[in-house]
């Protein structure tokens, strides 16, 4: 039950695309807006840095350590599994949870780096299915344009070609995708609409699912 007494449940949604997409800024409006209509709603990020897991991912996307390429990929798994339990009570308890960046960029940026396709999505089954997942889409040569890579590993262009191109893969007909090359307010907008759909529909009774 979610306190209001109906057991609306909150919607899952994930805002997935290539560093320097806009993923971040956007989670953060889109959050503001639903709070303003008076969903309960927070705004999470993978990787959450936070955990003691979550310290070791950052140390090695500084740069300050190294890891085995599929050490590194199960830590990023493991970020997620360990907030699965949280993530799960919220959504039951009606709280809609805005998520930038999930299993996909977990697949996607392993992929990039060769290992194998289906090796890389294993570790990610289980988690809670996502309600909704949009891609800010844009094109790698765009998003360096932006600039304020912040030399962080994975943040050099040529890496985040091979990334786009397992995102590309990972798609489906469920994704929503919205350009992200459009203007802020627009894309805004576009997000708006999406996710207050979906918001609506996880109310009105769609099933969680894993
Ligand atoms: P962010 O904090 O969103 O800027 O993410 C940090 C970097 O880590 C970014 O380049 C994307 C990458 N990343 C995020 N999640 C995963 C993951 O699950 N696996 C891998 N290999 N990389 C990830
Ligand atoms: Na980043
Ligand atoms: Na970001």
């Amino acid at each position: 039950d979610n306190g209001h007494g109906n057991g609306a449940r909150g919607a899952l949604i994930v805002l997935e695309g290539l560093d320097r997409s806009g993923k971040s800024s956007q989670c953060l409006r889109l959050v503001s807006y639903l709070k303003g209509l008076g969903f309960p709603v927070e705004s999470w990020h993978f990787p959450d840095r936070t955990t003691s897991v979550g310290n070791m991912i950052s140390s090695y996307l500084s740069n300050e350590s190294n890891l085995d390429d599929r050490t590194i990929h199960l830590l990023f798994s493991a970020n997620r599994w360990e907030k699965r339990s949280l993530m799960e009570h919220k959504l039951r308890a009606g709280t809609t949870l805005i998520v930038d960046r999930y299993s996909y960029s977990g697949v996607a940026f392993s992929a990039a780096k060769g290992l194998d396709l289906e090796w890389c999505k294993a570790p990610e089954l289980g988690l809670l299915a996502p309600d909704l997942v949009v891609y800010l889409d844009i094109p790698p040569e765009k998003a360096a344009e932006r600039g304020g890579y912040g030399g962080e590993r994975y943040e050099q262009l040529e890496f985040q070609r091979k990334v786009d191109q397992h995102y590309r893969t990972l798609h489906d007909p469920t994704w929503k995708v919205v350009d992200a090359c459009l203007s802020m307010e627009d894309v805004e907008e576009h997000l708006r609409q999406l996710a207050k759909d979906c918001v609506s529909s996880c109310q009105n009774g769609k099933q969680l699912s894993q």
